[in-house]
């Protein structure tokens, strides 16, 4: 069984984690096929929006805890950071079109903040998240203790840290850690919504969006308003600018072509 499905359908990459007998728990093999869709992603102008979500009842639960040799004398775990997951969300956040997470069930450790690393998730109702460090001896990774405490604040992310406790999907939504909660039948059909809109949206447009929102993370705001500057000058020089601004004038819908 192949540990990441891909498929392709109007301009959205679709991941779909599928190992769902552990809760799709990360492997080497599913990294790798991680790896490759995001090279896809990087590179073919027709992806214009990535959605990922999991197969079964979970939607991930971190990293697979069989996949190690517990009784080797060397025991590195920065080592799989630096060689995978690191990459991946450097690669996530840095990429210029919109990823969209569908977190259809528990989302544990590594698996919770690869979804808060997307830049638009929506959970079902039943989902959870927990950062699952702690109980097993070790630190959130995978970009949490960066976007947990941007995300929620100090305190809640480091309660969540160092409790390991489960947040439901609905206080997920309400502490701000995603943008929105639905019931589970209505998942699937809500995701794939704004995925399909997203990827018919303005492309360059929303990859310049991504840019100046997080880079304001690290930004004084001398320093955001001089980038806001840059980004709409790139913005100006698109089609879809021009398109947009004559479809308005012309009273129509625009149809953007994301360059
Ligand atoms: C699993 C896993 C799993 C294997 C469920 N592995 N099989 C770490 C190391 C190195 C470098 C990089 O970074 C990391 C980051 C990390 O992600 S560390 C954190 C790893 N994840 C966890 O500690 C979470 C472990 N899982 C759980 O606590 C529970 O499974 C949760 C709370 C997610 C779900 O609980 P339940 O709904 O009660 O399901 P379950 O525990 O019965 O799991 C279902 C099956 O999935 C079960 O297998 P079985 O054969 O008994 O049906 C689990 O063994 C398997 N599974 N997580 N991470």
């Amino acid at each position: 069984m192949e540990p990441l499905l891909v498929s392709m359908d109007a301009g959205v990459l679709t991941l779909t984690l599928n190992r769902p007998d552990t809760l799709n728990a990360f492997t080497t093999a599913m990294h790798a096929g991680l790896a490759a869709a995001m090279t896809r992603a990087e590179t073919e102008a027709a992806v214009r929006c990535v959605l990922i979500t999991g197969a079964g009842r979970g939607f991930c639960a971190g990293q697979d805890l069989s996949e190690r040799d517990m009784n080797a004398v060397d025991i590195d775990m920065g080592a799989g950071l630096d060689a995978r997951y690191n990459p991946l969300v450097r690669r996530m956040h840095a990429l210029r079109k919109p990823i969209v997470c569908a977190v259809n069930g528990v989302a544990a450790g590594a698996g919770a903040n690869f979804a808060l690393a997307c830049d638009i998730v929506i959970a079902a109702r039943s989902a959870s998240f927990i950062q699952a460090f702690v109980k097993i001896g070790l630190v959130p990774d995978c970009g949490g203790s960066y976007f947990l405490p941007r995300l929620a604040g100090t305190q809640r992310a480091m309660a969540l840290a160092m409790t390991g406790d489960r947040l439901s999907a609905a206080d997920a939504e309400r502490w701000g850690l995603i943008w929105k909660c639905v019931d589970d039948a209505q998942l699937k059909e809500e995701s794939g919504k704004l995925a399909r809109s997203l990827a018919s949206g303005p492309t360059r447009s929303l990859g310049l969006i991504k840019k100046a929102i997080y880079d304001s993370a690290h930004n004084d705001l001398a320093a955001q308003l001089d980038l806001e500057r840059d980004l709409q000058h790139e913005a100006g020089k698109g089609k879809d600018f021009r398109e947009g601004v004559k479809a308005f004038l012309e009273k129509r819908k625009p149809s953007f072509t994301g360059q």
